[in-house]
């Protein structure tokens, strides 16, 4: 599979490389890591990163606006992206040829070629793998190995997740032998603005947390506008009430204009069942859902509590 990618972007000359939307740190990372590892191998091929920019991700790399009638001719890669509906820039069909790389599971196969790995901490691993594996032909550098290194941490969260193995080590390992700023990379992913500081006070002064291990937090428009955050900005602190005690499964509710979003996180249990069920899905401890009603979201948490009993 890995030798059937290298040929394709060995055989065109113009490769555009999407992501999906609302895009975290593996996504930007994998997405614009690749491109430079294609620019700096080869030069003369006209290499371009496309999708809406997110202006906490800005710092990472720029991006390109490009014209329809450049994908007459090129090698479409999309990166970190399960499903298709979720691919930024819906060009991505205009291409010649069209191929999928990513660490979720492969429900949606859409692609020519197909590259999923699900024991992959992150695309970003797969693309140092990918690198690695034919290094005699890519070349790693230090703006690569940034974008690649940050991709890691996002979405291992710096380490911490079960997904983190000793390969995802191995090729950090590699990467920190480049000459880029770690530190830098850290200060400005987890700096923290004192608007989302003071709702994740209001987070730990009122999630609920049941019997069966279950806990969640719904969080309604006027909350929103109270604390002056986004409904992304919210979403963003499901994870702060990992730690508590006797957790099992934890949930945030955030209701946008026309319907409810859910994250769903889990220490163990396996939950992206449940969130396939609810129009969602991801993986076997963090996933994602839409429901329509407050009473659909309650049926939710009943499921939740149902599989954590
Ligand atoms: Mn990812």
């Amino acid at each position: 599979m890995k030798q059937q990618i290298l040929n394709k972007i060995k055989a065109y000359d113009t490769i555009i490389l999407h992501r999906h939307g609302r895009p975290d740190p593996d996504a930007y990372g994998s997405q614009c890591g690749l491109a430079e590892i294609i620019m700096a191998s080869f030069p003369s091929k006209k290499v371009y990163r496309v999708g809406q920019p997110e202006e906490s991700l800005a710092f990472l790399s720029d991006l390109d606006e490009i014209d329809d009638s450049i994908y007459q001719e090129a090698l479409v890669i999309v990166l970190d992206t399960a499903n298709a509906p979720r691919i930024d820039d819906d060009r991505f069909n205009l291409g010649k040829e069209l191929i999928k790389i990513d660490h979720h599971p492969n429900n949606d196969v859409y692609g020519d070629i197909v590259w999923v790995d699900t024991n992959a901490s992150s695309t970003s691993e797969m693309i140092c793998e990918f690198q690695a594996e034919f290094a005699d032909e890519l070349q790693m550098t230090a703006t690569a190995a940034r974008l690649l290194f940050t991709g890691i941490v996002g979405d291992t969260g710096r380490f911490m997740f079960p997904n983190t193995t000793s390969r995802t080590f191995s090729y950090v390992s590699t990467l920190a032998s480049y000459d880029f700023d770690r530190s830098a990379i850290f200060n400005t992913m987890y700096k923290k603005d004192i608007r989302v500081l003071r709702f994740s006070g209001y987070v730990l002064q009122h999630f609920k947390l049941s019997e069966a291990g279950v806990i969640y937090l719904k969080i309604t428009p006027d909350l929103l506008e109270q604390f002056a955050i986004s409904s992304d900005e919210a979403a963003m602190l499901v994870n702060s009430v990992a730690q508590v005690e006797g957790v099992k499964v934890w949930a945030f509710f955030v209701e946008e204009p026309e319907r409810i979003r859910v994250r769903i996180r889990s220490k163990a249990i396996t939950i992206n069942e449940i969130a396939a069920k609810y129009n969602g899905g991801g993986h076997n401890l963090a996933s994602g859902a839409t429901v329509y009603s407050w009473a659909e979201a309650d049926c939710l948490i009943a499921d939740l509590e149902a599989v954590c009993q």
